[in-house]
């Protein structure tokens, strides 16, 4: 086949580049992870050639015989992974997954509550800035102003209060278990549906350490490539009831033709959830993530609502030092290979470019094989750059000693 030679496109050697960049530099942003080499194998195969709009066994092109035992496969594996009466696993992202199911349930216009952004909700989550926020009428909740928790009672004032037809539960930025029951006991006392956003902790529920919500919300979103480790993408899951309504939003609603390839790599990464492994890895995440809060602590910095239950934290900067912001700090850490991103903490006076915080997540960490013995030099490393932020001879000893680390850790060698 006389195919163009582009073997030497330069494209080639900045994926070699950036595979070494993240072998050799510590991953700690929140939403990221390292996919198995099935899933990148699948996400990179034959079936990215594929047109295939409609679903499987309703398709608006021939030649779709393998790829619907394709996705037929994705979405039994999703709906049995959380179990759901059905699965769409068509989104492209978290945020197609949110607006196909606010299209599902809601007309314009409607009222909806979900966790403000500045707490640690989404972007689409009603943020005036989003598509959401345009085109319904959000309302938001958020944290206690003393423990930082979900103000589950704020939740229920604002319901009773608003009357609101949908509740949306889920974040990105908040570090403790969110329970969905009372979410749906709320719902139903103001005959609101019930969405949880599981995009963040999808891989914590399906290793059975995070409370499953399919049982209690009306639909369930999610992303597959941060906890759960999977290609990037998004999904939904939902009653058999709203099961037509969820996937005309999806299709034609707001996307053409599926991405098969990826729908086919995040069936291996369903089947890989549902194993013993990736229950133990998932147990592992929260247990890394809850050492390397106490060792933050240790090493000075407050963390918003005092720790973690799942993987990730958001350290609060201005008690280890009022001058520096999560932008500087961001940089600063990048500098000495350690990677995360500044954000908002609750009630931070910075705005979201600047920031007062950052958020730390150990999903990938963990898959590299890190465990207990690591958070302790990893915090110890974070504490040193950020004391010594000006010292460029200290940040290049301590990036020596984070390629060395990772070294011992390599996702893809
Ligand atoms: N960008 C994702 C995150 O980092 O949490 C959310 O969309």
């Amino acid at each position: 086949m006389p195919w163009p030679d582009s073997s030497k496109d330069e494209i080639f050697s900045r994926i070699a580049a950036e595979r070494l960049r993240q072998n050799t530099t510590l991953q700690l942003i929140a939403s990221e992870n390292f996919a198995s080499p099935q899933v990148l194998a699948a996400t990179g195969s034959v079936l990215t050639n594929k047109y295939s709009e409609g679903y499987p066994g309703r398709r608006y092109y021939g030649g779709n015989q393998v790829i619907d035992e394709v996705e037929e496969l994705a979405r039994t594996r999703a709906a049995d992974l959380f179990a759901a009466d059905h699965a769409n696993v068509q989104p492209h992202s978290g945020a197609n997954a949110n607006m196909s199911a606010y299209d599902a349930l809601l007309e314009p216009g409607a009222k909806v509550l979900g966790m403000s952004l500045d707490h640690g909700g989404h972007l689409t989550h009603g943020s005036p800035v989003n598509a959401s926020g345009k085109l319904y009428d959000f309302v938001g909740y958020g944290v206690t102003p003393g423990d930082e928790m979900l103000d589950y009672q704020q939740v229920e004032e604002l319901a009773h209060r608003h009357r609101p037809r949908l509740i949306v539960a889920g974040a990105t930025a908040y570090p403790r278990v969110i329970d969905p029951v009372p979410f749906r006991e709320i719902a139903e006392s103001v005959g609101a549906r019930f969405l949880f956003d599981a995009a963040h902790v999808a891989g914590l529920i399906a290793g059975r350490v995070h409370p499953n919500p399919a049982p209690s919300a009306d639909v369930v979103t999610f992303t597959t490539h941060k906890t759960l480790r999977g290609p990037r993408g998004g999904a939904i899951l939902c009653t058999s009831e709203l099961a037509r309504d969820v996937d005309r939003a999806v299709f034609p609603g707001a996307q053409g033709g599926p991405l098969e390839h990826v729908i086919a790599a995040k069936a291996v990464a369903f089947a890989e959830a549902a194993t013993p492994e990736f229950s133990a890895y998932a147990a592992a995440v929260v247990a890394n993530a809850r050492c390397l809060a106490e060792c933050l602590a240790a090493e000075g910095f407050r963390l918003v609502s005092g720790g973690t239950d799942n993987h990730l934290m958001l350290i609060d900067l201005r008690h280890f030092d009022a001058e520096l912001t999560g932008k500087q700090a961001q940089s600063s850490l990048d500098l000495a290979g350690i990677t995360l991103n500044k954000n908002t903490i609750p009630n931070d006076p910075r705005s979201p470019f600047v920031t007062s915080g950052l958020r730390i997540g150990t999903a990938a960490v963990t898959t590299a094989g890190m465990g207990t013995g690591e958070m302790p030099l990893i915090a110890s490393a974070i504490g040193r750059t950020l004391r010594e932020r000006d010292n460029s001879e200290v940040l290049r000893r301590i990036r020596g000693e984070v390629r060395e680390l990772c070294a011992e850790f390599t996702p893809y060698s």
